[in-house]
This record gives C-alpha cells, sequence and structure tokens, in this order.
C-alpha cells in the first residue's frame, strides 16, 4: 500500500467565455485534436472543435454536481429507457450555457457561420416518437430542476432509420449518427459488466442451510458504458446519460483465425456486437422478436450493475437502497429489471428473496405509455427460459407470491386471478411484462389524467384492486428550452419585450402574456413572427421537395408517427372532401390551406405505409389541378425527425390532434404546438383534455367522439355504411380515392383501406368525420378574423406553461421519487 500522503491537486481554471478566448481555444482543438489547419478545415472539422470547446465548459459543473451527491449522500434517479431521441446537442448546450452569443461571435471572426456548423451535427435518433422524445425532455428537466440523475439506454450504432420516398412510399434507410465520430460522449472502460444469456441454474445449499441458486450463462457479452454530459438550463447541474454498447469477451478467436478460419473467428465479436446495432423502429407496435429480449435485458442488467455497485461503493449495504436510489422504467421495456435485480441481490449478494423483494418494489417504479393490447409487450415462455432460467423461476416465485396474496387477502376469484398473474395462460404461454412491472413498482403512473384514469378500468383493473393506491398520473411535458426558446428564438424575443425574462426560468410566468391577447399591436408582432417562421418553413419545403408554399396560406400540420390510431387518414379524407367542394363550388371564399404531413411508418406496418403513399397520391393531383387555383395543397415532408419538427412546430397555423379518443396515452407534439401558439383541432384524447382545460374551450377547436362513446360503440357496435351513406361529403371522398381516382396506375390500391372503414370502422374515421369536416370550416371562419385568431394564439402561448417538462419532473421527484 501507498503510506505516502496524497498530493493536493489543483483544480483546472475556470474557462473564460471571452469570443476570443473561444476563438483561440476552438483553433487550439482544431489543430492538436483533429490534427486539421485551419486553412483547409471542412466545416465538420469546426464543428468538432466547437463541440470539444463547449464541452469543456461543462465538464467542470459535472464534477461537481458528482461529488455534491456523494458529499450530500443525496437519492439518486436512475430513469432506465430503451430509447432517447435527444436530436441534436450543440445548440442545447450552448443555449442552457448562455453562450449563445459568445459562440456566435467566436465563429463569426474565425469566417464560421454557426448556423451552418450547427445544421451539420447530426440528429440522434435514439427513439421511434414520443416515447423517447419524452426521455430526452425529461433528461434536461432532470438537470435544470437540479435532481440527480443518470439516464441508462443502449448506444444503438444506427438509430431510427431515414426515410425516403420512392413514387411516394415509403422506403427505409440505414442511419449512421456515429459516421463522423461523437465528440459529446466519454467511452467509461473502467465501467463494463458482463451480461450473460442461456444456459443453467445450478442449486447449492448455503451455510444456513437456505437453498441458492446460482445462474451459469452459457453465452456472455460485456457492456461498455459511453457518458454524454446532460447540461440544465442556465447549466445549474449536469446530469449523465449512460448508453450502453455490447462488446465481445474475446474479441478474435485466435485458434480458428490460425486455422484459417478468418470469418468464423469473428463469429463471437460479430453476435455481440449485433446486440445494440440497431433500433427496433416499432412505436406502439410490436417488436416481438428475440434480440428485443435480448437488448432490453442487456441494457437493464448492466444498468442494475451499475447503480448496485454505486451504491454499495458509498453505503455499504442494500437495505437502504430504496431510500438512495429510484429506478423509472420507461415503459415494459425495461420490465426485466424486476427479475434481475432480485436475481442480483439474492444470487449474487446473498439476500433473503423477502427481504430482496420489499427493496425492488421500494426501489423501482413503472411508467405506462399506452393501452393498446397489440403493443403490451409479453414474451413466451419457452424462449424466456432459455435466454433468462435464472429469471423465469424468479418470475415464478413472484407470481406465487402475489397471487397467494390476493386469494387470501381480497378474495380474488379465478378470473381475477387470471388477469392479474405474471403468466398469460390462454393459448401458448406468455410472460406478462406490464404486470411484471406492475407488481415489481410501488408507483405506476399513466401519462395524462384520461388516460391514467382509463387505465385503472383497462388493462390494470384487477391488478389496481389489489392495489389500489399505486396508480398515479403524471402528465406529460415539453422542455421549453429546446421547443420554445431554441426552436423560435423570433417568439421568445417578443415575448421578452413584452413581460420580461421570468418565463425563461419557469414557463407558467407565460401567462403574463394573456394581457397582450387583444393589444392590436402586439398581435400584429406576433403575427409577423409566425410569418417569418412560415416562411422558413416554406424554404425548406421548395429547397427539399421542390414544392412551392405560400406562407400566407394556413399552414395546417400534423407530424407524429403514422399510425391508423392517429388518424392521418381521416385528416386526407377531409383533403378529398374539401377538394370536392372547391371545385364544384368555385364561387365561394375558400381559405387557402397547406395540409403538411411528416411522420415515419413502422417498416413492418402495412397500413401506415399505404397512408403515406396516399397522401403523396392525393398530393399529386391536388397540387397539379389548377381548378383549385392553389386554394389548398397537400405536402408529405419526408424523413421526419427532431430537427425537422423544430422548423414544422413554429411555423404552424393549425396543429392536428385528432386520435380515436381513449387510444392517444398523451401526445407530447400537442403541447409544442400550443406552446408556439398554433389552435389545435383536436378530439378529447389524451392530454388534449388538459390542454383544453388550461387554455380555455374558446381557445381550442374540440371535436368529435369522446373515449366513453368510442368504447360503447365498440361493445354495441355501430353502423359505418349508415354513416356514410348519410353524409354526402364523405361518401364522395371515399369513393373517389377506393375507385381509383387518386391512383390511376392501381385502381384498386387503396380498396382494401376503405373497405375497412365500411365494414368495421375500428378508428372511428366514418363516425367522427362530420363533426371533423365541420370543425375544419369552423376554423376557416375563425382564420377570416384575424384578430380572433391572434387573440386565440396569443392565449395558446400564454397559457401552455403548465406543459413543461420542469413541472412534470418536479412532480415525480416529490411524488415517485422523493428525491431532489
Ligand atoms: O408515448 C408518449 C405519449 O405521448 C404517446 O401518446 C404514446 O403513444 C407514446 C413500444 C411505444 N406509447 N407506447 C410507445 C414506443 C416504442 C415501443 O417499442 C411502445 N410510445 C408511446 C410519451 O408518453
Amino acid at each position: 500500500m501507498n503510506t505516502a500522503a496524497k498530493p493536493t491537486i489543483p483544480s483546472p481554471a475556470p474557462r473564460s467565455s471571452k469570443p476570443e478566448i473561444l476563438a483561440e481555444e476552438i483553433i487550439e482543438r482544431l489543430t492538436y485534436r483533429i490534427g486539421k489547419d485551419a486553412k483547409v478545415a471542412k466545416p465538420h472539422d469546426w464543428l468538432t472543435a466547437t463541440i470539444l470547446v463547449v464541452r469543456d465548459r461543462i465538464i467542470d459543473k459535472w464534477m461537481e454536481s458528482t461529488r455534491n451527491v456523494y458529499a450530500t449522500g443525496a437519492k439518486r434517479v436512475y430513469y432506465l429507457s430503451l430509447e432517447f431521441l435527444i436530436g441534436r446537442l450543440m445548440r442545447d448546450a450552448v443555449s442552457n450555457l448562455g453562450l449563445m452569443e459568445e459562440v456566435r461571435d467566436a465563429l463569426a471572426s474565425l469566417g464560421v457561420d454557426v448556423a451552418v456548423i450547427a445544421g451539420l451535427e447530426p440528429d440522434a435518433a435514439l427513439g421511434n416518437g414520443g416515447l423517447g422524445r419524452l426521455a430526452a425532455c425529461f433528461m434536461e428537466s432532470m438537470a435544470t430542476v437540479d435532481v440527480p440523475a443518470y439516464g441508462y439506454g443502449i448506444r444503438y450504432v444506427h438509430g431510427l432509420f431515414r426515410q425516403q420516398m420512392a413514387d411516394g412510399w415509403q422506403v427505409e434507410l440505414p442511419e449512421s449518427w456515429l459516421a463522423h465520430g461523437n465528440p459529446w460522449e466519454f467511452e467509461r472502460r473502467e465501467s463494463a459488466y458482463e451480461i450473460g444469456f442461456g444456459g443453467a441454474v445450478d442449486a447449492a445449499n448455503s451455510p444456513d442451510g437456505e437453498p441458492r441458486y446460482i445462474w451459469k450463462p452459457a453465452e456472455r457479452v460485456i457492456a461498455a458504458a459511453f457518458d454524454t454530459p446532460v447540461v440544465g438550463w442556465r447549466g445549474k447541474r449536469v446530469n449523465t446519460l449512460r448508453l450502453w454498447s455490447a462488446q465481445p469477451i474475446d474479441p478474435i478467436l485466435l485458434d480458428a483465425f490460425n486455422a484459417g478460419d478468418h470469418i468464423g473467428a469473428l463469429r463471437e465479436s460479430n453476435k455481440a456486437e449485433s446486440l445494440t446495432r440497431v433500433l427496433y423502429p416499432a412505436d406502439a407496435t410490436p417488436a416481438g422478436q428475440e434480440l428485443r429480449l435480448r437488448q432490453e435485458f442487456f441494457f437493464s442488467s448492466a444498468s442494475l450493475q451499475d447503480i448496485l455497485r454505486r451504491h454499495l461503493q458509498q453505503y455499504d449495504d442494500f437495505t437502504s437502497l430504496p431510500d438512495k436510489v429510484a429506478i423509472q422504467l420507461n415503459d415494459t421495456h425495461p420490465a426485466v429489471s424486476v427479475a434481475e435485480l432480485m436475481r442480483l441481490l439474492c444470487d449474487v449478494h446473498g439476500l433473503e428473496f423477502d427481504q430482496a423483494w420489499d427493496i425492488t418494489r421500494g426501489t423501482i417504479a413503472y411508467t405506462n405509455h399506452t393501452l393498446l393490447p397489440e403493443a403490451l409487450e409479453s414474451w413466451p415462455v419457452p424462449l424466456f427460459e432459455r435466454l433468462l432460467p435464472r429469471h423465469m423461476q424468479i418470475i415464478y416465485a413472484i407470481n406465487a407470491k402475489v397471487l397467494l396474496e390476493a386469494r387470501k387477502t381480497k378474495n380474488f376469484s379465478d378470473t381475477e386471478i387470471r388477469s392479474i398473474s405474471l403468466i398469460e395462460e390462454s393459448g401458448s404461454r406468455r410472460v406478462r411484462m406490464g404486470n411484471l412491472a406492475f407488481v415489481g413498482s410501488h408507483s405506476i403512473n399513466g401519462v395524462s389524467a384520461l388516460h391514467t384514469d382509463l387505465m385503472k378500468v383497462t388493462v390494470f383493473a384487477d391488478l389496481h384492486k389489489l392495489y389500489p393506491d399505486r396508480i398515479n398520473n403524471k402528465t406529460n411535458g415539453i422542455t421549453p428550452r429546446r421547443w420554445l426558446q431554441q426552436c423560435n428564438p423570433g417568439l421568445t424575443g417578443l415575448i421578452r419585450e413584452a413581460i420580461g425574462d421570468d418565463f425563461l426560468d419557469d414557463a407558467e410566468k407565460l401567462r403574463p402574456l394573456d394581457k397582450f391577447a387583444n393589444d392590436g399591436a402586439f398581435q400584429e408582432k406576433f403575427a409577423a413572427v409566425k410569418r417569418a417562421n412560415k416562411v422558413a418553413l416554406a424554404n425548406l419545403v421548395a429547397s427539399r421537395m421542390g414544392v412551392k408554399i405560400d406562407p400566407s396560406a394556413m399552414f395546417d400540420i400534423q407530424i407524429k408517427r403514422i399510425h391508423e390510431y392517429k388518424r392521418q387518414l381521416l385528416n386526407v379524407i377531409e383533403a378529398v372532401a374539401l377538394y370536392d367542394q372547391i371545385r364544384s363550388r368555385p364561387e365561394l371564399d375558400w381559405v387557402p390551406r397547406v395540409k403538411l404531413f411528416a411522420g415515419k411508418a413502422a417498416p413492418s406496418y402495412h397500413n401506415a405505409k399505404l397512408i403515406i403513399k396516399l397522401i403523396n397520391d392525393v398530393a399529386r393531383t391536388i397540387n397539379n389541378d389548377p381548378a383549385v387555383r392553389g386554394l389548398l395543397k397537400v405536402v408529405f415532408v419526408p424523413n421526419y425527425n427532431v430537427s425537422l419538427a423544430e422548423v414544422m412546430v413554429p411555423a404552424a397555423d393549425l396543429s392536428e390532434q385528432i386520435s380515436t379518443a381513449g387510444m392517444e396515452a398523451s401526445g407530447t407534439g400537442n403541447m409544442k404546438f400550443g406552446l408556439n401558439g398554433a389552435l389545435t383541432i383536436g378530439t378529447l384524447d389524451g392530454a388534449n383534455v388538459e390542454m383544453r382545460d388550461n387554455v380555455g374551450e374558446d381557445n381550442i377547436k374540440i371535436f368529435g367522439l369522446r373515449a366513453d362513446e368510442v368504447a360503447d360503440l365498440r361493445t354495441k357496435g355501430h353502423n359505418p355504411r349508415a354513416i356514410i351513406e348519410g353524409s354526402h361529403e364523405l361518401a364522395q371522398a371515399l369513393s373517389a380515392i377506393g375507385s381509383g381516382v387518386f391512383s390511376p396506375d392501381d385502381r384498386n390500391r387503396y380498396s382494401e383501406l376503405i373497405d375497412g372503414i365500411y365494414s368495421h370502422d375500428w378508428f372511428m374515421v366514418a363516425a367522427d368525420f362530420d363533426a371533423y369536416a365541420q370543425a375544419q370550416r369552423e376554423v376557416d371562419d375563425l382564420w377570416n378574423d384575424k384578430a380572433a385568431w391572434s387573440e386565440k394564439t396569443i392565449r395558446n402561448t400564454a397559457r401552455m406553461g403548465w406543459f413543461s417538462s420542469d413541472r412534470t419532473i418536479r412532480q415525480y421527484a416529490k411524488e415517485i421519487w422523493r428525491a431532489g
């Protein structure tokens, strides 16, 4: 042992933020880290050099944040998510550090345009949609409201596919966000864990006579950590996003290689690396393959081993785990954590089952994001048993305990027992991950008030009866830094002029803007900002697609994953109906509209891909018809991602949030549009309900069936054919689409899609059509009253502050985590 006194190591001097110093450092990184002469540096080199300089300004805070948690013994929050849809990071980091102008000036002095290099940063798409983007907003808000937190996920080499259009059809191309390296991340070679799969379980008797079980996996891989710092607003706190990458235990089998089997020598290595190679492109659609379960276990096990190691190092035993650690499961994707935490506590650290169970439930909490039955994860028992034999045993043991409790304390009937069991017994036997997550958690939350209420009476009705105080609501939110300040600097500037800066630190302080809603001069400025944002979007559409759109038309936008329940189909059918009307009543005063769509379809989701093709077919026909005289345009913007949303959201006049009531758990795009001063047309679904409560019913256009009415119609049955026959407009639009008016090259292309509406209309497209079309015409009338329109949109911005993810995170911290 080294007994010599440790030398005092001085801390590095704080970094200056003067533009001259920043410029000097950028040149120094360019030269010594990237090895490029400024004369020949490419825009990408400037970007990397700039990120390295910005990153340095984060590191001191990062270390300080970490040291503080150790020193104070504060509780740590771990957010386990298979998806983090973070998008670009530079503007976010620079803006949160308050260095926007300095960095711009520094780069300008070097002849570099910050906007140009910022546009080169890859959009990190390690997620599909709302669930992944929520995780990213939460990371930023946890740093902002000073919650010590780690995000844990997977470092996919290929994020969500790039979407291209080929003759109006979606084509998926691989996305390689790491192609130019990733200057934000730090590889942590010391934080690596072994993850096992398969094999068998050995039983042995411990000294106290209790049986002990030891899992002997047949396969093992290494989970290696890559850390990205996450800076909160005003650089207050810096948390860590830790993403796991799979690596082989033996990078190359030399015996095989030397024997001439060069491919076989790399087999293990390829197999390991394939684990974290791609993100599953499923969004509320099933992703039931073995590799997916392997990914789920891989990142859950690595994260839990890391959490327990850190805890043990600081606190020496596990009884304090629930007091010092909160683990939040983002949906059921990490639900195997319940069994893995039990295994680590019992088999590896020697705790008794019952004690481990109390600790597990005290530590873990679960967020549910969907009620769609097809999206609820379950795994075939034989697969689970083969891949995770010890976990299967533990799940049976947990099941026995819970079912016994239900029989004894609540007298549950056989039907109730069947519905709460962790094993689905009808048909082929399957492990129900939702039930596992539920029983292993002290808190189960939904993501909007309506969704939480529905959870209690649908999927989790019987579990809710057994544990009536576990289900709670945490309505989603969005970070106002990215979704107002950064994506809409024009509006941010205007608000600051009007009401000062308080709202920058607390979005609910947008409220004083309400006073300006009727102020004519302010209305004009507000409209001018919107117009500038529309011009920017029009330029993007022109340069990317060669389509001209008129910024003085109403921009009516629906951007989100393509899914039947989200009803892009309803929107495009209404466009067809409007097209008919414009042609048959050309003398009327039609409001010029541009209907913009964007979104990706799961590659295996046939109807979703067909809907994309339909939008493009309809767009081609309408946009090329001189009879429309430019009064209606339809545009499908390809490759929707976070960066595209940052341009489209600020440019929207009308936000389409039109899901079949009861099916969209919350939605978060709805909030982004409202905050940026768009009017919402929507159903009473998900968080739309709370948006109406906040902005007031005069400032949102609600239409259509409510969730309970949808449920009623579905049980009683409705007659879509009769509805269609009773609606001339709808009948005509459906018949045009179904008979091939928009697809002369393949007249039957849409016949099945349209038949679905006639025969069952599961998503209530026919049932809601008339109400939707009428609501759209009312929106037209409002548009014609410029002052009324302005007033409503200003009130939306003023009253959306509650939907800040800072509010959401404070509620999680207080009511679930008891942390921060
Ligand atoms: O989560 C969002 C909500 O705002 C949306 O309403 C909801 O649809 C979305 C399996 C999902 N629910 N379920 C998923 C994603 C990937 C996957 O493989 C399911 N995404 C949602 C945030 O709460």
